[in-house]
């Protein structure tokens, strides 16, 4: 399904082109009304107009979430404040937020591209959305909330939490598809079944799940628990919010940047260099049309790779595989570097083994040290001390294969990890308190 045929399925060539013209209009205006951009690209030797070719892309400066706090908060908008209709802040883990600021065209192009992403996963004018993203200042809720609307679907505005209304609202209203994290989904599929209810009485046909990173795997065990399919939807606050980049329904297999809105490049984080296709890399964006809170070259963190072949779903865009962490999220464990999402595919390998799990990093003396907390289903749970302890060993064992480093691991009780009811935690690290 294709929300807007013609532009999703425009020649690449077309599409550069458009990028091009879009990029030095989007220069153009931030370099007359921001002084941080004025002072960046002059730094760099560079004017809007000299922006003649996507090779002129690299030129342009970094953005990073240290500008955008250094410009606390509306130091990086280029319209004026009573032009700004909506104000969204994704909240740091420390200090202030990062603060974003859209204007009615903002909202208009948000809520398209959402309907867009929506569209791509199988969503059309006939469902009954149940939204389960938080609704207030992340932009989750109000992101798929809007773009529901434009759909033409009608959208039930949940927010997060009281996952027994969620389920009962979601029976009695025949809901069809759900969005929320992927992690909330998997607790809703727990309380469903405390609640004696069968994923396979309900309509659901579809989720969209995003905001966090989630393994293949992980799909697989939300598809089987709550009986549909679940695609996957990126975005961030500082791009536009959820709708930057979808995987379509009929592919599942990347996620579709919206590259007439939207640059895509991989770069080295290290050195900052671009990186061709298939490299993994930092993903960074460059918004082509929002006005108030336009990005140039936007540092995310997200680690990714891009394709650019073409899709069996028709569309021409580029697609980034699904984010496997972040460079902040990486663990430098005596040397190794983990990301919390590999574990997390080692873990959902093995039978017996729930997908809640948490990892706790520790500094022996000079060493660092891993434990990995994983829940095991009930009747492992009440198997005998000795299979126990051999599922225990596996899990070392396989983690010690796959990624080398030695972890601790400790199995426990059904439902005794925290269940999230937005983005999950997963690691908890000791050095840093
Ligand atoms: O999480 C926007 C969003 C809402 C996306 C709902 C999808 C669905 P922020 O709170 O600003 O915005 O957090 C952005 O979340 O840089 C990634 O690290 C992570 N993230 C978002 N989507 C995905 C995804 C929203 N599909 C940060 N896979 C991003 C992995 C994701 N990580």
């Amino acid at each position: 399904m294709i929300w807007d045929e013609k532009v999703e399925t425009l020649p690449r060539e077309a599409l550069k082109a458009l990028q091009v013209e879009r990029l030095r209009d989007v220069a153009g205006r931030v370099y007359a009304t921001v002084p941080f951009y004025k002072r960046a690209f002059d730094e760099k030797g560079i004017k809007p107009d000299d922006i003649k070719s996507m090779d002129d892309l690299k030129r342009l400066p970094f953005t990073t979430k240290q500008d955008l706090r250094d410009n606390y908060p509306y130091g990086l908008f280029t319209v004026p404040l009573e032009n700004v209709v909506r104000i969204h802040a994704s909240s740091g883990t420390t200090g202030k937020p990062t603060v974003v600021g859209y204007t009615k065209k903002d909202i208009e192009t948000w809520a398209e591209l959402m309907a867009r992403a929506l569209n791509a996963a199988g969503a059309t004018k006939g469902d009954i959305i149940h939204n389960s993203y938080g609704y207030g200042l992340f932009t989750g809720g109000l992101g798929i909330h809007y773009g529901a609307e434009r759909l033409g679907a009608s959208v039930i505005p949940m927010s997060g939490g009281n996952s027994k209304k969620q389920i009962m609202l979601m029976e009695d209203f025949g809901s069809t598809v759900l969005t929320c994290t992927p992690s909330y989904a998997l607790s809703l599929a727990e309380t469903a079944e405390d609640m004696g209810v069968d994923f396979k009485n309900l309509k659901l046909k579809v989720g969209l799940f995003g905001a966090e990173p989630w393994s293949d795997k992980m799909r697989k065990e939300i598809e089987k628990k709550l009986n549909l399919e679940a695609v996957d939807v990126y975005g961030l606050s500082e791009i536009i919010g959820p709708g930057v980049g979808v995987e379509c329904i009929e592919a599942k297999n990347g996620l579709h940047v919206f590259e007439d809105h939207f640059i895509v490049e991989v770069i080295d984080p290290e050195t900052g260099e671009p990186l061709p296709y298939g490299e993994n890399g930092e993903l960074v964006f460059t918004t082509l049309t929002k006005e108030a809170f336009p990005s140039i070259r936007y540092r995310t963190r997200d680690i990714s790779a891009l394709d650019p072949e073409p899709c069996v779903c028709g569309r021409t865009s580029v697609r980034m595989e699904r984010v496997s962490g972040r460079t902040d999220d990486m663990l430098i464990i005596r040397g190794v570097n983990v990301f919390p999402s590999q574990i997390e595919s080692v873990l959902m390998n093995i039978e017996g083994v729930e997908p809640h799990y948490v990892l706790i990093v520790d500094r022996k003396g000079t060493l660092d040290t891993l434990e990995v907390q994983v829940e095991v289903n009930e009747n492992v749970f009440s198997d005998s001390i000795k299979n126990l302890q051999a599922l225990s060993n596996k899990i070392q064992k396989d983690v010690k294969d796959f990624l080398s480093i030695s972890v601790k691991v400790k199995l426990v009780e059904p439902k005794t990890i925290q269940r999230s009811e937005g983005k999950a935690q997963r690691v908890i690290d000791n050095r840093k308190i």
